[in-house]
């Protein structure tokens, strides 16, 4: 198939993609031009609500707008920046994890409640206990549930070790292992974390840890999880390299083996991306910043079919940038 626009009237990103029914559910963060010049911590990502939309085909398929389901607005304790979200479904209810940055200008995760995929979500009171920084993603365990999470620079990552929030940022050296994603397991009721995140360790070939200066391979931002030939696939943006990679495990919390590129960089600063398996084909939903003409926060939504070959190495995909 050709490359796909999906929403080509309003700027949408970082797509969460899952299949509920006989649908497939998007869940992207919703851009929006607020005013707030470009800079390396991100406020120009000023996003302050949420839609979602579904579609049955997705190489012909209308895509269906559901509307405005989570604002800012409604989130108690809601500061600023509604970033990349992600959805599960448990029990009949749907739960929508969401970034946001509280009153005190620190990145949580929240939990929004629904009883149907395309919402409204009704945000719970409370971030989640001990979150922090951004991109949630969900692994749907055979009912075991369990987030992957964080996101260096504007994401935050660099201000915690071990959980505990330093007192000020801090990178490792070019030669010490790289900060990590994190991965938790979610309490029987999806509204806590139910045990202290871990580090999801990517190794290199070599079987140690990438270190922080591989910047081409190294986990920046964008944790996405998913399953195929019975191996977990933990896939991520390298961010200031601007590649979407993956790493392959035996198990969710890995540790992960360093596999290749998915996606080269496309039009655009970040690159965040989903991988799901719809009706027989596996995609790669992902954005980029053509429509807008390269405008690093205006980004649009796109679907390209993802391919493996046999030994279940994943085909690069050609993103179009630099
Ligand atoms: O959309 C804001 C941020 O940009 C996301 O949380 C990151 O993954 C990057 O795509």
């Amino acid at each position: 198939m050709k490359m796909r626009y999906l929403v080509p009237d309003d700027y949408m990103a970082d797509p969460a993609v899952h299949v509920f029914g006989d649908r497939l559910y998007i869940y992207p963060s919703h851009d929006r031009e607020s005013g707030i010049p470009e800079n390396d911590n991100g406020d120009h990502f000023d996003m302050c609500d949420y839609h979602v939309f579904s579609l049955d085909d997705v190489e012909n398929g209308v895509v269906t707008d559901h509307g405005k389901v989570l604002e800012v607005k409604n989130i108690p304790w809601a500061g600023r920046q509604l970033w990349d979200c992600d959805v599960a479904f448990k029990n009949g209810k749907y739960y929508m994890y969401f970034p946001l940055k509280d009153k005190t200008d620190i990145f949580r995760i929240g939990v929004a409640i629904a009883d149907r995929p395309e919402g409204p979500f009704i945000p719970q009171p409370d971030p989640i206990r001990g979150s922090y920084s951004i991109d949630p993603a969900i692994l749907d365990d055979g009912g075991n549930f369990y987030m992957y999470f964080g996101g260096l620079w504007g994401g935050q990552l660099q201000r915690y070790r071990d959980n505990k929030a330093l007192e000020s940022a801090a990178f490792p050296a070019d030669n010490e292992p790289a900060l990590p994603s994190r991965v938790v397991r979610l309490s029987a009721d999806m509204l806590q974390f139910a045990e202290e995140p871990r580090p999801v360790v990517i190794l290199g070939k070599d079987g140690k840890p990438l270190t922080a200066g591989d910047t081409e391979k190294r986990f920046f931002e964008a944790s996405w999880i998913h399953k195929y030939l019975g191996k977990y696939y933990f896939s991520y943006s390298t961010g200031d390299t601007h590649l979407l990679c993956y790493a392959t495990g035996d198990n969710p919390y890995g540790p992960f083996t360093y596999q290749g590129v998915i996606l080269t960089p496309v039009v655009g600063w970040t690159t965040h991306h989903a991988i799901v398996e719809f009706k027989g084909k596996w995609y790669l939903f992902h954005h980029d910043c053509v429509p807008s003409g390269g405008k690093t926060w205006l980004r649009s939504l796109k679907v390209a079919e993802l391919k493996y070959d046999a030994d279940g190495s994943i085909q690069t995909i050609n993103g179009g940038g630099q």
